[in-house]
């Protein structure tokens, strides 16, 4: 299972692409601020945009998506979630062990030791770090930088292996998250998608559910 922003879009998350997508702020586009070369050039800016989103996060709760791949995940023996969103909303409807490519936006590390930091209920940009004093940065991933290690390469080897691969919300627009449901359905698994838009994907899909994911996903598994 691959999630994308559209699967918390009925708990109020806003989506990035697409008609209710967050695609600019402060006159910013997204790919800008959330980007490696803004950590580097204007890291208070990049703290901004990201309590910005936190504070409006602490509003959201998860809708019957996440709960229905929280039970998916309880009663099937063979069952991995993996996530592109950063909202941590799988872990709060009950999922144990989301493989969460892009990072978690509750969690900081610091930009010279490495060392990371729960920063749930820290509203604005948390203190230094406690270990060498240095600045923080938010534990997610931004274009141009690497996923966190071994994490893309579990996902893989579970594509590669599944019977069945479902592709939740998503515009599969971005690398290399995008590439696992080709490997699953190359590699001869069943690729469903369900969104309400067509995707990139959708030609390559054996089934489209055309439809929201807090509709459709309860009433399946
Ligand atoms: C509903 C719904 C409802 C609405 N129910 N559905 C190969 C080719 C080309 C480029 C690249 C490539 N490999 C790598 C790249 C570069 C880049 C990339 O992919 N660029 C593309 C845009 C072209 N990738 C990277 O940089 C990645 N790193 C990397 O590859 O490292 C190796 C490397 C390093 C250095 C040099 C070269 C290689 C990192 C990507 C990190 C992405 N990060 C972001 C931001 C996270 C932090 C933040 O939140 O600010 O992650 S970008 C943003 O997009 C976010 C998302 O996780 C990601 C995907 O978006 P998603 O989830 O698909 O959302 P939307 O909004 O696009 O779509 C929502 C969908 O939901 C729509 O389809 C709706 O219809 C649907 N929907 N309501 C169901 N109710
Ligand atoms: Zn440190």
């Amino acid at each position: 299972m691959l999630t994308g922003a559209g699967i918390s879009a009925e708990s109020g998350v806003p989506t990035f692409r697409g008609r209710d997508g967050l695609s600019m702020w402060k006159g910013m586009p997204f790919e800008v601020l959330s980007s490696s070369r803004m950590v580097r050039e204007d890291l208070d800016e990049v703290w901004a945009w990201f309590d910005f989103r936190r504070g409006h996060l602490a509003e959201c709760k998860p809708n019957p998506g996440h709960i229905a791949l929280a039970e998916w995940e309880a009663k099937f023996d063979e069952f991995t979630l993996v996530t592109q969103n950063i909202d941590g909303l799988h872990r709060v409807a009950g999922s144990f062990e989301p493989i969460e490519l892009h990072g978690n936006i509750h969690r900081a590390y610091c930009v010279e030791c490495g060392e990371r930091h729960d920063i749930s209920g820290v509203p604005h940009e948390p203190d230094i770090c406690r270990s060498c004093g240095g600045r923080l940065r938010p534990d997610v991933v931004l274009f141009g930088e690497m996923l966190p290690t071994g994490e893309f390469e579990r996902a893989e080897s579970r594509a590669r292996e599944c019977d069945m691969f479902f592709v939740v919300g998503t515009s599969a627009l971005v690398y290399p998250a995008a590439a696992l449901p080709v490997i699953a359905k190359q590699s001869g698994a069943f690729l469903v998608e369900i969104n309400p838009e067509q995707t990139e994907l959708s030609r390559l899909c054996d089934l489209s559910l055309r439809g929201e994911a807090g509709e459709i996903l309860p009433l399946i598994g």
